[in-house]
C-alpha cells in the first residue's frame, strides 16, 4: 500500500537538521484549526452563496416556486474558458482592487497584509535542499522560464524552481516540499501544506519584500480561477504587488515566519549544476517525465510541463452512501454512487455506478426545463439554472451536455470545503433504470488539469432532475451526490 497524502506522512522533519538548524528555530508556529465546516465562511465566499432559508430551515424549495431571489448557483453562467492566469476574465464579480491581468494586485490591497521581521527567517542552502530531496527520493524541478509551467511532484521532498519569469503551476505531491520564489515570477501551489512545505525566497528577495495576505477575488473559473481566489494564500511583493505565490485552497492565517527559508545566489548557483551527486540528471523541453528515482530536471526556456511517469500515482475508489455528504448543498437523498478513476499518460479513465437516486439524471431525458416536482435547495431560479446549464452544450473536449460533472476545488479533507460550478467535463450518464445507472468518461486532461486531478482538487457530481418512477420525489438539481478526489483518495507509490 503506498503513502497517503501529506497529512498521513510524518516520518520527515522539516526542521530536524534538514533545512534549519533546530537551535535556531523560530518559534513562529501558531496552533490553528485547518479544518472547516460546511458552515465556515468559505461556504458563503465558494459561492457567492443566497442560500436563503430553504436550507437553512431545513426546507427545501420546490421548483414550481422556488424563491426569484437571483440565482444563487449559476453554473454554467460561471463556465468562462480562454482566460489568462492572471484571471482577468476569470468568471464571477471583479474587484477594482483584484487582479488586473498581469499578476499583481493593487498595493492598496495589502494593507491587511502580515509580514516577518527578516532577521528571524532562516538561511537555506544548496546541500540541504538537493540532500533533503535525495534522501526521500524527491527532485529538483526547474522548469526554467516560460510564460506557463507546469510540474508534478510525488512522494519524497522536492524542490520546486520557481524564479526564472512567467506563471508556474505546481503540485507537490507528499513529502516536505520546497518551493523557490523570485522576483517577477508567479507560482501557484495546488496542494501547499502550511505544516510541511516551505517558501523560499531567491532572487535576493527578503521577507520585509513581501506580504501574505488572503485573496479576496469571489470569481471562479475552475482550474482558472483567480490567482487572488478568496479560497487562496498569496505571498505578494510589496514593492509592485507582483503575486509571487498563490496557494490555492489554503489560509493566509496558516502560514507563519517558519513557512519561510531565504537562499542566496550563491547557493542557487550550486543547486542548479547539472552533476549534484545523487541526482539523474533529465534535461528536456515540453514534456519530461520524472521516475521512481531522484531526479535533477532541468526544463526549457519555453513552457515545460514536468509529469509523474510510471505509475507513480493511484486513486482509491471514491463512494458516497447518500446527498447528506454533498457540499455545498447536503440533501436527504438515498442515492448511492461509486467512481474508480485511473490516469495513464495524461489520461483519465473514469467508471461508476449510481443506485436508488430520487429522479434520473439531468439531461439525460432530453429536458430543457427542471422537473416541477425537482427539489432545488438553494432557492435559485429553476429557469436560470437550466440555462446557466445550457448555456455550456459540451465541454472544451466536445463531450455533451449531462448532469454529471467534473469540477474543480477540494471537499472532505484536511483543507475545509469549497465549491466551483465551472464545468471541466462533463462525463457520459447511461440510465440503467428509474433511479439508477453507470457513469463512464476518457478524458485527456491539459498539463494543469493533470496537475490538479494530483494535486487531489478535483469532484464528481451526479445531478438529477426528471421523476421518471413517479414517486412524487424528482432530483436535486443543485448536487445529489458529490464524489471528492481529494488528498485522501490520492496514493503515491
Ligand atoms: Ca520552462
Ligand atoms: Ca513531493
Ligand atoms: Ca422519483
Amino acid at each position: 500500500m503506498g503513502l497517503d497524502h501529506k497529512g498521513q506522512q510524518h516520518n520527515e522533519d522539516f526542521s530536524a537538521g534538514a533545512l534549519v538548524d533546530p537551535s535556531t528555530k523560530t518559534n513562529a508556529s501558531e496552533s490553528r484549526s485547518k479544518g472547516s465546516s460546511i458552515l465556515d465562511s468559505n461556504f458563503a465566499a465558494a459561492l457567492d452563496d443566497k442560500l436563503g432559508s430553504a436550507l437553512a430551515s431545513g426546507q427545501a424549495v420546490k421548483a414550481g416556486n422556488a424563491k426569484r431571489t437571483g440565482v444563487a448557483f449559476d453554473e454554467a453562467g460561471d463556465k468562462i474558458d480562454n482566460h489568462n492566469h492572471g484571471g482577468s476574465q476569470a468568471g464571477g464579480p471583479r474587484r477594482s482592487s483584484s487582479i488586473n491581468g498581469d499578476n499583481r494586485v493593487s498595493l492598496n490591497r495589502l494593507k491587511g497584509g502580515v509580514s516577518y521581521d527578516s532577521d528571524t527567517i532562516e538561511h537555506t542552502s544548496a546541500s540541504r535542499l538537493a540532500n533533503r530531496a535525495r534522501f526521500s527520493k524527491g527532485d529538483l524541478i526547474d522548469t526554467g522560464a516560460g510564460v506557463k509551467d507546469v510540474a508534478i511532484g510525488a512522494k519524497g521532498s522536492d524542490v520546486f524552481f520557481g524564479d526564472k519569469g512567467g506563471t508556474n503551476t505546481f503540485t507537490t505531491g507528499t513529502g516536505q516540499d520546497a518551493i523557490i520564489l523570485g522576483k517577477q515570477t508567479t507560482n501557484r501551489i495546488f496542494d501547499f501544506d502550511a505544516s510541511k512545505d516551505k517558501l523560499v525566497l531567491g532572487n535576493g528577495l527578503t521577507m520585509n519584500d513581501v506580504t501574505i495576505v488572503q485573496g479576496n477575488n469571489p470569481g471562479k473559473g475552475g482550474i482558472n480561477q483567480p490567482l487572488d481566489s478568496v479560497n487562496n494564500a498569496l505571498v505578494v511583493s510589496k514593492a509592485d504587488g507582483q503575486i509571487l505565490a498563490s496557494l490555492t485552497f489554503a489560509k493566509a492565517a496558516n502560514l507563519n515566519a517558519n513557512s519561510f527559508r531565504t537562499i542566496s545566489d550563491v547557493e542557487m548557483t550550486a543547486l542548479r549544476k547539472e552533476n549534484i551527486a545523487g541526482f539523474n540528471l533529465q534535461k528536456g523541453a515540453g514534456t519530461i517525465s520524472s521516475d521512481q528515482g531522484s531526479n535533477n530536471i532541468q526544463g526549457s526556456s519555453g513552457d515545460d510541463f514536468v509529469r509523474l511517469g510510471g505509475d507513480q500515482v493511484k486513486f482509491k475508489s471514491m463512494f458516497t452512501s447518500g446527498g447528506q455528504d454533498e457540499f455545498p448543498f447536503p440533501n436527504p437523498s438515498p442515492g448511492s454512487s461509486q467512481i474508480n478513476i485511473e490516469l495513464k499518460g495524461g489520461r483519465l479513465l473514469l467508471n461508476g455506478n449510481y443506485n436508488n437516486f430520487e429522479a434520473a439524471p439531468l439531461f439525460s431525458q432530453g429536458e430543457t426545463a427542471i422537473d416541477p416536482n425537482a427539489i432545488i435547495l438553494n432557492g435559485s431560479d429553476p429557469v436560470a439554472l437550466i440555462n446557466g446549464f445550457l448555456a455550456t452544450p459540451q465541454d472544451e473536449e466536445g463531450n455533451k451536455i449531462t448532469g454529471t460533472h467534473i469540477h474543480f476545488s477540494p471537499a472532505g479533507d484536511d483543507r475545509g470545503n469549497f465549491a466551483d460550478a465551472t464545468i471541466v467535463r462533463y462525463i457520459q450518464n447511461n440510465v440503467t433504470s428509474a433511479k439508477a445507472g453507470n457513469v463512464t468518461g476518457a478524458f485527456n486532461l491539459k498539463a494543469e488539469e493533470e496537475a490538479a486531478l494530483i494535486a487531489g482538487n478535483l469532484y464528481f457530481n451526479l445531478h438529477t432532475n426528471v421523476d421518471l418512477d413517479k414517486d412524487g420525489k424528482a432530483g436535486f438539481p443543485t448536487g445529489e451526490n458529490r464524489l471528492n478526489a481529494n488528498r485522501n483518495i490520492v496514493q503515491f507509490v
